[in-house]
């Protein structure tokens, strides 16, 4: 039987070079890393659970929160019946499971993790990681990994060194490199006398932390910049230049979050700068308002400008793509599931664009067409294939997703 809707979509895609199906098999390759912490508020299930700090904050007290590990494993299990693809979870390391016991943040060891690990398998899902520097007594003073005291620095060498032999594992058990991304808070809220000290402490136990080697094909060390946080206004240890410089002399994947510049500023100019030095890209797409507020991600500008500039320069093979947004003023669940299929429709809608045609009027110098044509391409039928590629994947293309929500929200999570 004729599809009629699509056939038009073929047809109209074609009529520009493009082919649909080609864009389709693409999409469906592309594993995001969906971070686990929007389905619990960045709390974690460690035993002396802190309330959330580092200059990050959740805001919003939306009923049915995960309150267990395995109840954020029961939402994110729901959550991939409405997103189409396979995809990878990204955990923190303030998600081990200790059974009770309180094991500090130096001494976790794979064993903490298994059951996460075994839950990805029966999956047949990936996993990344990330060591957590927040949330922590020794995070309290505001400094890390570049702490002055060497007592509290030693205590963050050994969780990053933990947390690398956990994410290595946990990479050779998958099968699949597990993307390791270091975030630390430190910074201050006033004007500092020493900014050098700190960043030299950086590099020594960014150094330490990175001394043992791990097969590419378990481990990706990735180290994220940031440009100011709450209580860190004046001074951040590891800002966009320091890790720029720090993965570029170490070849790191660098990770640029959305939410982590100038709020005019965009990451996506960005990628073809430090893709031509670094051997790949940690994403956090993320939607910063007003400051890095970590609003859910939206099929937004911002978006669409970093998928296309993925695509148009091949990035694809070497990006990982994570997401790093938390809203509890919403239903949680929904959340991950807006933010993911907007990221997955602005990576669809840079696989659809007329490419071919694009670099010959820019190649021959034709930048009247070139503009005319981007504007056309927005307008293509993008929305056809979308439902195509979600029917293909059995997942509900349009709103209707948000039936089941509703359905999990009134049978699970207003019970909790
Ligand atoms: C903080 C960073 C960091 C965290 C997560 C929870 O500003 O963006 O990536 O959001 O590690
Ligand atoms: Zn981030």
């Amino acid at each position: 039987m004729s599809n009629l809707p699509l056939d038009y979509a073929r047809q109209r895609y074609a009529d520009f070079g493009v082919d649909i199906d080609r864009a389709v098999a693409a999409l469906g390759s592309i594993a995001l890393s969906i971070h686990c912490w929007q389905g619990d508020d960045v709390g974690g299930f460690e035993t002396n659970r802190q309330s959330l700090d580092g200059g990050i904050a959740v805001t919003g007290n939306y009923p049915g929160k995960a309150r267990t590990a395995e109840e954020l494993r029961q939402d994110f299990d729901f959550a991939r019946t409405l997103i189409p693809g396979q995809h990878r979870f990204n955990l923190h390391a303030s998600y081990a499971e200790t059974n009770g016991k309180h094991v500090d943040r130096n001494a976790i060891t794979i064993e903490h993790f298994q059951t996460w690990i075994d839950w990805a398998k029966s999956l047949e899902i990936k996993l990344d990681f990330n060591p957590t520097y927040f949330s922590h007594p020794l995070a309290s003073s505001g400094f890390t990994l570049s702490s002055a005291d060497d007592r509290i620095r030693s205590f963050w060498i050994d969780h990053g060194v933990a947390c690398r032999q956990i994410a290595a594992e946990m990479g050779r058990q998958l099968g699949s490199p597990c993307a390791n991304n270091v975030w630390i808070p430190d910074g201050s809220k006033d004007i500092p006398i020493d900014r050098a000290g700190p960043r030299a402490r950086l590099i020594d136990s960014l150094d330490r932390m990175f001394a043992t080697k791990y097969p590419e094909t378990q481990l990706i060390d990735a180290v994220e910049s940031k440009l100011f946080g709450i209580g860190s206004e004046s001074y951040v240890v590891g800002s966009h230049e320091f890790y720029l410089g720090y993965a570029v002399s170490r070849q790191k994947y660098l990770c640029l979050d959305a939410g982590h510049f100038h709020p005019t500023e965009s990451i996506a100019d960005k990628i073809s700068a430090v893709m031509t030095q670094v051997p790949g890209l940690v994403l956090h797409v993320s939607r910063g308002v007003r400051w890095d507020s970590d609003h859910v991600v939206l099929l937004d500008d911002p978006t669409l400008d970093i998928a296309r500039e993925l695509v148009r320069g091949g990035y694809l093979n070497r990006t990982c793509i994570g997401l790093d947004f938390f809203d509890a003023s919403i239903n949680r669940v929904a959340a991950w599931i807006i933010g993911t299929r907007s990221t997955l429709k602005a990576l669809l809608i840079a696989l659809l664009e007329p490419i071919d045609q694009l670099r010959t009027f820019e190649n021959t110098g034709d930048y009247t067409q070139r503009l005319a044509l981007l504007e056309e391409a927005k307008t293509l039928p993008w929305s056809i294939v979308w439902n195509h590629y979600c029917q293909t994947q059995g997942v509900p293309p349009g709103f209707d997703w948000m039936n089941s929500i509703k359905h999990y929200e009134q049978t699970i999570l207003s019970k909790r």
